[in-house]
């Protein structure tokens, strides 16, 4: 946008606003890399608040605190005498160069000046007296080049509960705002994330060597389960998704079986290190893909739409989705025991179906299907958990004379070809089902289908999967019957 304005020959002020969580993301380095080469004018604006989601890890996030601890708050005398030297009007210019260049080396200089930023601060984002100034001054100036406003901030600020538990107020739901207390709707069954952390615990427990990732989401995966039970054995990389998957590529060369948990959404930034780290590599890393499918209030960017797609076209890779939580456990551990290749699990947002559980998860044996009703006129092959629907879309079928077989497909690669051949022989009617984009599972099932000659003799076949639009947050119930996915749905976008 910066350079965008260069190009016009504009004068308006480009702001980036990036937390210390998201600096522990490789794009912002390659962004201060591009950018401190460049003479473009352009302001960052740093809120540390020293809060991710959870507490911040990694060398970066120490060194801000180390900064911060070394150059307690400037005061507004000091800054702005940094940023009039940083701005020198016309021939002063060559001279104050010096004594800034003079100045770097006295310092020892930033991190942030290294990379060619000029850096303010720290400055208390809390204190507006400070910080307009020093906001003011900037916008004003028209110098070259990048500088970086260092704010320090507490995340929740001015608002107790926030403050007490910043964690949980990242994201709220409804809450109370006088106590602070956040709405808690009654789990009926245990959450596929409470699910997914029993479950590789209890692997863990019998394998020392599956280790387990995350990429700042501890809570949000269950991990933060998995760490307080084998702190050794669990690693919160930041905000760095390229960095966990290659991580685990690593690990699993040396011996290890390491389990990538992270939502199918923040995968996709990895997709590069996942195809030629590990696919291409046949490296036996586990991804364990939550928030797979629709996630409700968490709307389209948390959306798990692509990882169906994006995965089943790798040669090799195992792919399963689990259909309700006591699948998730057989899951679990079938990943463990895949030793040749890669594996992933996907699995939803929210809370399972409340089927009984059993003690321990069984392996799976790998592309092998499930027969759940048996029926004529109608095969349903599903994948994942909208197999509930499928079930009942099948009663109100028979409801009008038509028998429906339920089949859950449990692995979209490698696929259950047995099963799909007695479904297209055995039924009029094939249609797949599917929480993810088009392209997935549907798509593999239709080519297998094509190349094995059984769409020849007239079988009508039906994909169901998301329609090809990004759908906003909602309830649940609204998003799937906006996506066509529900038994029946009043109005489906396709
Ligand atoms: C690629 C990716 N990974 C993980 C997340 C989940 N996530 C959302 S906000 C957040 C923490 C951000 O911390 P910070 O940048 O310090 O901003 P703050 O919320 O503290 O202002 C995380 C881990 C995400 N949105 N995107």
């Amino acid at each position: 946008m910066a350079v965008a304005r260069d190009f016009r020959g504009e004068e308006n002020n480009v702001i980036a606003v990036i937390g210390d969580g998201a600096m522990s993301a490789g794009m912002a380095y390659e962004a201060m890399n591009n950018a401190g080469s460049m003479q473009s004018r352009l302001i960052v604006i740093l809120n540390d608040n020293d809060m991710s989601i959870a507490p911040p890890v990694g060398a970066m996030s120490a060194y801000l605190s180390k900064l911060i601890s070394s150059k307690p708050y400037r005061s507004l005398r000091h800054v702005l005498a940094d940023v009039a030297k940083k701005f020198p009007r016309g021939l002063e210019k060559a001279a104050h160069k010096v004594e800034e260049y003079a100045r770097g080396l006295v310092t020892g200089g930033t991190l942030f000046e290294e990379l060619g930023f000029f850096y303010v601060g720290p400055i208390d984002g809390h204190n507006f007296d400070h910080l307009l100034p020093v906001l003011k001054n900037l916008r004003d100036d028209r110098e070259p080049g990048p500088v970086l406003v260092h704010v320090v901030t507490k995340k929740g600020h001015g608002y107790v509960p926030a403050e007490r538990s910043a964690d949980k107020y990242h994201g709220v739901g409804r809450f109370d705002v006088v106590t602070g207390e956040q709405v808690k709707v009654k789990a009926n069954a245990p959450s596929y994330t409470e699910t997914f952390a029993k479950a590789l615990i209890q692997e863990a427990e019998q394998d020392e060597k599956i280790i387990a990732i995350t990429a700042a989401m501890p809570a949000g995966t269950g991990l933060d389960k998995f760490a307080a039970r084998f702190p050794d054995r669990c690693f919160d990389v930041g905000i760095a998704e390229q960095h966990a998957v290659t991580f685990a590529a690593g690990l699993a060369a040396e011996g290890y079986k390491p389990f990538c948990a992270i939502y199918s959404t923040f995968l996709q930034r990895a997709y590069d290190q996942l195809v030629h780290d590990v696919a291409l590599q046949g490296l036996p890393v586990r991804f364990a893909m939550d928030r797979a499918g629709l996630v409700g209030a968490d709307g389209a960017t948390h959306a798990g739409a692509f990882d169906l797609p994006y995965l089943l076209c790798l040669p090799q890779m195992v792919v399963m989705a689990a259909a309700d939580e006591a699948d998730l456990m057989h899951m679990i551990a079938t990943c463990a025991a895949i030793d040749d290749r890669p594996s992933a699990v996907r699995y939803p947002r929210g809370e399972g179906m409340g089927v009984d559980m059993p003690q321990r998860g069984q392996v799976l044996p790998i592309g092998k299907g499930r027969i759940l009703r048996e029926g004529t006129s109608i095969a349903i092959l599903n994948l994942g958990t909208r197999l509930k629907e499928a079930m009942r879309a099948a009663e109100e079928l028979a409801a009008r004379g038509l028998s429906t077989t339920i089949a859950d497909a449990r692995f979209a690669k490698p696929l259950d070809t047995d099963l799909i051949r007695r479904l297209a022989h055995e039924h009029p009617v094939v249609i797949t089902l599917e929480e993810g984009a088009a392209g997935g599972f549907a798509a593999h099932v239709m080519q297998f289908m094509a190349t094995d000659g059984l769409l020849d003799n007239g079988l009508k076949f039906r994909p169901m999967t998301l329609p090809d639009i990004y759908i906003d947050q909602d309830k649940p119930e609204v998003q799937y019957d906006m996506a066509g996915l529900n038994a029946s749905t009043s109005s489906p976008r396709r």
